[in-house]
């Protein structure tokens, strides 16, 4: 039997495929599937399985840390990063989830949440004005004030596409599903009782089809979102602001920290790149030499 990984939680799986909705375990240890994998199962009992292989796949997203990598979805071709007025967002994970994107070749676009709560207003455009100016779409929306604007807004980007949002918790990535998914609440708990999360809904990465050929995921708010195991290579080309300079520098295999004539710190300093991308660059790097695996 075929089927997509919906939801996962520790090495349990749910996999839904035309007919039933089984949960499912990888045999032996193997623990590399991720919500999203195309799966080929063997039906155990009425409501479990086992997943037999995994289906190529177009993209993989990745998080990692020191010690080993951590796939977050698989065949998704669109990121949402969602961000709001309140409570305040940290650019760190903003730029690190566009990073993880542009290395995976997945789309990415911000949503700027709660523009309703106006006394923030003006700061978070200003904020998510830097994220503009390198290229990244930024939508802005009200889940809870203009939820139908909002889903009017949303609905054609998603058409015909799989979608992850992104964002740390309270952004209200679960009011903005809640919109778009009808039924999004029954669903994330009959999810949650066949994967036996307890109450812990929001602890884990789940799809949701909106049509045949459209699903979106919610993932957990994390906390951390490393990226360890980009190589200084994928990682000067998943920052789009530094692609006109990077023929440009004095020496070819510059790192473009503290090298003379490094045409990426000339444009930090005239400002054409924003110097906090930059830092956040710095800190990639560093993370990238300190990988352990
Ligand atoms: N004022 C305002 N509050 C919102 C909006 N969208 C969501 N919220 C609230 O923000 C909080 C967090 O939302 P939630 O969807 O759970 O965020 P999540 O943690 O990203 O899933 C909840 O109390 C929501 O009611 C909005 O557009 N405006
Ligand atoms: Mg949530
Ligand atoms: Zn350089």
């Amino acid at each position: 039997m075929q089927g997509t990984v919906i939801a996962a939680h520790g090495r349990h799986y749910l996999v839904q495929t035309d007919t039933v909705r089984l949960q499912c375990v990888t045999r032996g240890k193997k623990s590399d599937v991720a919500v999203g994998d195309h799966v080929e199962i063997k039906q155990t009992s009425d409501n479990q399985g086992v997943i037999e292989s995994i289906a190529e796949r177009e993209t993989f997203l990745y998080r990692s840390d020191q010690y080993r990598s951590k796939l977050l979805a698989a065949n998704v071709d669109q990121l949402f990063i969602v961000v709001a007025t309140e409570p305040s967002f940290t650019d760190d994970l903003v730029s690190r989830a566009l990073v993880a994107a542009e290395a995976a070749g997945v789309k990415a676009q911000l949503i700027l949440n709660k523009i309703d709560v106006t006394d923030n207003l003006a700061r978070a455009r200003e904020r998510v004005a830097v994220y503009a100016g390198i290229g990244y779409t930024v939508h802005e929306v009200s889940a809870q004030a203009k939820p139908d604007a909002t889903r009017d807004l949303l609905m054609p980007l998603l058409q015909g596409h799989r979608t992850i949002l992104i964002g740390q918790s309270g952004m209200g990535k679960s009011s903005l599903i809640n919109l778009i998914v009808p039924n999004a609440d029954i669903a994330v708990r009959e999810i949650s009782a066949a994967l036996d999360t307890g109450k812990h809904t929001t602890t884990f990465t789940r799809q949701y089809a909106i049509d045949d050929n459209t699903t979106i995921l919610d993932s957990p708010g994390f906390q951390e979102f490393g990226l360890y195991h980009l190589t200084e290579g994928m990682l000067e080309r998943a920052f789009p602001e530094f692609r006109p300079y990077l023929g440009g520098c004095k020496f070819y295999n510059c790192h473009h920290v503290s090298e003379p004539d490094c045409a990426v710190r000339q444009a930090v300093e005239s400002g054409e790149i924003p110097a906090m991308r930059h830092a956040l660059y710095l800190q990639l790097l560093h993370e990238s030499s300190q990988k352990l695996y």
